[in-house]
């Protein structure tokens, strides 16, 4: 079923000038991008997003990070984009995510592991409303759509 869910190109993303690269992948999958825009995540808004890691010990370090340098906040749509989208970004760590994922391809780090894919649909609703407003989204028709799957597959909805 098609689904969105929030992406973000961290700062060691940008610095590392990965950008187009990690894209590229999101792309060739099939996925639309939806939305998307270069900021600075304020203290605050690390805080909004992380919320779950707050008491945790790693998360200064973690704010530090995500503020240092501007992300890339995307959302892409697409077939079960949430559990796709997790699957081509691979595990937290890099040094422990499969080889063929953004992150087992590109990152040697826990913390420097360039993207944030929303971990549930109910995660994606919730981040996605945080760094997008309704006016950012910009839907279109997926061209690609007769090859994402047979008509049994995804009947038209
Ligand atoms: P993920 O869902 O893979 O992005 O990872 P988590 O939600 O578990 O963690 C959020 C971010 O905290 C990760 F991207 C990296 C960072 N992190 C650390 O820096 N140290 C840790 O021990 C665990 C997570």
């Amino acid at each position: 079923m098609s689904e969105r869910t929030l992406v973000l190109l961290k700062p060691d993303c940008i610095e590392r000038r990965l950008v187009g690269r990690v894209i590229a992948r999101l792309e060739d999958k099939g996925l639309n991008i939806i939305a998307m825009k270069m900021i600075r995540v304020t203290p605050e808004l690390a805080r909004r997003h992380y919320a779950e890691h707050l008491n945790k010990p790693f998360y200064p370090g973690l704010e530090s990070f995500i503020t240092r340098s501007p992300i890339v906040a995307m959302i892409v749509e697409g077939p079960e984009a949430v559990a796709v989208v997790r699957n081509l970004v691979g595990v937290t760590n890099g040094l422990e995510a499969a080889a063929g994922t953004i992150r087992g391809d590109f990152s040697s780090s826990q913390q420097m592991n360039l993207v944030h894919a929303s971990d549930s649909p109910e995660s994606a609703l919730r981040e996605m409303d945080i760094f997008f407003s309704q006016a950012e989204l910009c839907p279109y028709a997926p061209a690609v759509k007769p090859w994402l799957g047979t008509h049994e597959e995804r009947p038209a909805r």
